[in-house]
């Protein structure tokens, strides 16, 4: 699974990893396919997923990587979760036409570690990497040297932006 907060650069990885033999699985738009998107969250401005029942779908086997920031709570071997300072990921965030509210959301959700946590729950192998200050092509290198024995320990590169908490 590639995952992490939105505008952390999960499309961007995701591109290059497609160039690099992966075959990418866009969660949102397989779900569509699939029929999983279950409701659209007026507040929230998102699709809502049935992760469970895509879970069901899963293809099998190959260089899969499943892209998208739900794409953790999928019975994957490894997770790759990309981060992003909040000072750097808030006009990402706002040039996407985000609500203030869904700003804030997101960037305290990166700040708290959510999807890391999410994953750690979940996934046998986690592997962070900062995109801060990486350039996309450094960011999947990262991911990639890490490799991918799902036998191997987690591979946690530290991040701390609580200290930007709160946020408004
Ligand atoms: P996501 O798919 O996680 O929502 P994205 O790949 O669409 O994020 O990237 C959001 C924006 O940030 C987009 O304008 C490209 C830019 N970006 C992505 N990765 C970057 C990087 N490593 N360095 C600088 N900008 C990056």
């Amino acid at each position: 699974a590639l995952t992490g907060t939105p505008g952390v650069g999960k499309t961007t990885v995701a591109a290059l990893a497609a160039s690099d033999g992966w075959t990418v699985v866009d969660i949102k738009a397989w779900a569509a396919k699939e029929g999983c998107v279950v409701a659209f969250d007026e507040a929230d401005q998102a699709a809502v997923i049935d992760v469970k029942k895509l879970a069901k779908r899963m293809p099998a086997g190959g260089r899969l990587l499943f892209e998208g920031h739900l794409s953790h709570l999928l019975p994957v071997d490894v997770a790759w979760v990309v981060r992003c300072n909040p000072d750097v990921l808030r006009p990402r965030l706002a040039a996407r036409g985000y609500s203030a509210t869904k700003v804030v959301e997101n960037l305290e959700a990166e700040a708290l570690d959510l999807i890391l946590q999410e994953a750690l729950d979940g996934v046998p192998r986690v592997i962070q990497r900062d995109g801060t200050r990486r350039s996309p092509e450094a960011l999947y290198k990262a991911f990639a040297d890490a490799g991918l024995g799902s036998a191997k320990d987690d591979d946690l590169e530290p991040v701390d932006w609580s200290d930007r908490l709160p946020f408004e």
